[in-house]
């Protein structure tokens, strides 16, 4: 028997497909929140596989994941989809590029992304943890979870690409990319399931204006950079602009430092804001974590804001922000196509066959996982061990996100922040997980906060 998801044992969840659904619904169902396209058995069955005009795949095997995503990575390149979407406002960054143009990117990006660098970077997550609490402070009460950790992390990756003030307009590259993601949001489902072409595709994807304008904000800035040099603190903009490709010494470009900075601040501030909001409402339905939490930041940070040199002592803390990772991933559904045929989880891939990483029913799967809609942070406690396979908020192999370590650090000192001074209770609005490019709760996260003490 299935245990009572109504009973508040278990935080909020998407009512996942119990019946096949034909091409119509799927396309309905996917415009409102893709992952209503997983059915239930996804999280039983390690594989799931259909057609909806073109041939899927959804892969939840710890191996065929591991085949996907590491060991035949260039057999599986992102999906026509994802390129799609991403391409009008990245262009053909380290985020969507493939083959030797990924990867000289990659390399030239990896050293802004080194642990040193991060920690270097920790005053400026500090700083957004300390103004986001003074933000709580003032509003108090009822309070909109998400937007409040929205900001602070739009103002660290923004602080953080551009530093300084080079005439950057922040906010309208703020307003720039949250219209390009609404736009965005608008089609991702139709390409997702590769539907017959009779039907019929929105039209215009995105505003075109607020995206010019968006880069010709950043050019800007790269060419005032040019000239200025470098910061005494480097911040991701010195860095780029210092890597070099190994073997031919090349440098970026200006459009190739924008489109990457740009990916940035796309892939970098929701992802993690979602990551903290969803962790604030987790803390606010479980008063015993909550708790537990809060002895631990107390302890560590008494009133002061968080900084690098706590982190090796905020523990639980850390453990909350990963069990948030697992039950909402902010990327909570990756898609790639087949380059070439294939066996996976012992079935047949064709060429050309779109292969879906469900991440959401990967981490709620019921052989990889004890009672996997409950929230538990001691899952990741010190020494308790998992395939390597079976926890991918950040994807895995030569793909995996650059930033991983960057958001960790960034999600840790904020929550912990957080939680230090103010508690958090639900209020009657339950927040609803929809994923149209990010997994978020759709008509915001609503909690209530009051000041500690
Ligand atoms: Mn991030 C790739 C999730 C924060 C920059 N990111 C990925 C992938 C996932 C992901 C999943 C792999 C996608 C795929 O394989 O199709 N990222 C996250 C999450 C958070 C996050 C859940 C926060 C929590 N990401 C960040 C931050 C930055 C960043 C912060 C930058 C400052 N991410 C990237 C880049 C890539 C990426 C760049 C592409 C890396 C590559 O393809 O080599």
């Amino acid at each position: 028997m299935s245990p009572d998801l109504s009973s508040p044992r278990y935080p909020v969840r998407v009512p996942l497909q119990r019946k096949p659904i034909g091409v119509i619904a799927s396309a309905l169902a996917a415009r409102r929140n893709v992952l209503e396209l997983i059915p239930e058995i996804a999280t039983r069955q390690p594989m799931v596989s259909g057609r909806t005009g073109a041939r899927w795949h959804m892969v939840m095997d710890p191996e065929a994941l591991r085949r996907v995503l590491k060991d035949r990575v260039e057999d599986y390149p992102k999906s026509l989809v994802t390129r799609l979407i991403l391409e009008p406002a990245i262009g053909n960054s380290l985020f969507v590029a493939e083959g030797a143009h990924w990867r000289w990117q990659r390399l030239a990006a990896a050293p802004a992304f080194s642990q040193r660098h991060v920690e270097a970077l920790a005053p400026v997550m500090t700083a957004a943890a300390e103004a986001c609490a003074r933000r709580l402070a003032a509003a108090s009460g009822r309070v909109e979870i998400f937007s409040e950790t929205a900001a602070a992390t739009f103002e660290v990756i923004s602080d953080v690409t551009f530093s300084g003030d080079e005439g950057f307009d922040r906010d309208a590259v703020h307003r720039a990319i949250d219209a390009y993601i609404a736009g965005a949001a608008r089609v991702s489902v139709f390409d997702v399931l590769g539907l017959p072409g009779w039907i019929p595709r929105p039209g215009r994807l995105f505003s075109g204006n607020d995206l010019r304008r968006m880069k010709r904000l950043a050019d800007q800035a790269i060419r005032l950079r040019a000239r200025s040099g470098p910061h005494p603190v480097p911040d991701l903009l010195d860095l780029l602009r210092a890597g070099v490709d190994p073997e031919t010494r090349r440098r970026m470009s200006t459009p190739e430092l924008r489109d990457n900075l740009l990916t940035f601040i796309v892939a970098g501030h929701e992802t993690t804001a979602l990551a903290l909001a969803w962790a604030l409402y987790l803390l606010a339905f479980d008063a015993d974590v909550q708790h537990r939490a809060a002895i631990e930041a107390v302890a560590v940070l008494g009133g002061r804001a968080a900084t690098a040199a706590d982190l090796p002592r905020l523990t639980y803390i850390r453990q909350v922000v990963e069990e948030a990772l697992r039950l909402y991933p902010p990327a909570a559904f990756l898609s790639r196509t087949a380059r070439t045929a294939d066996v996976l989880g012992g079935r047949e891939v064709r060429r050309g066959d779109t292969v879906m990483l469900p991440i959401y029913a990967l981490h709620r799967h019921r052989l990889l996982w004890d009672d996997p809609d409950r929230f538990d942070p001691e899952r990741f406690a010190p020494g308790v061990t998992r395939d390597r396979y079976a926890f991918l908020p950040f994807g895995a192999g030569p793909r995996i996100c650059i930033g991983a370590s960057f958001a960790m650090q960034e999600a840790v000192i904020i929550l912990a922040t957080l939680v230090a001074r103010f508690r958090f209770a639900l209020t009657e609005r339950q927040p609803q997980p929809r994923m149209i490019l990010t997994l978020r709760p759709h008509g915001g996260l609503w909690l209530q906060v009051a000041e500690r003490s």
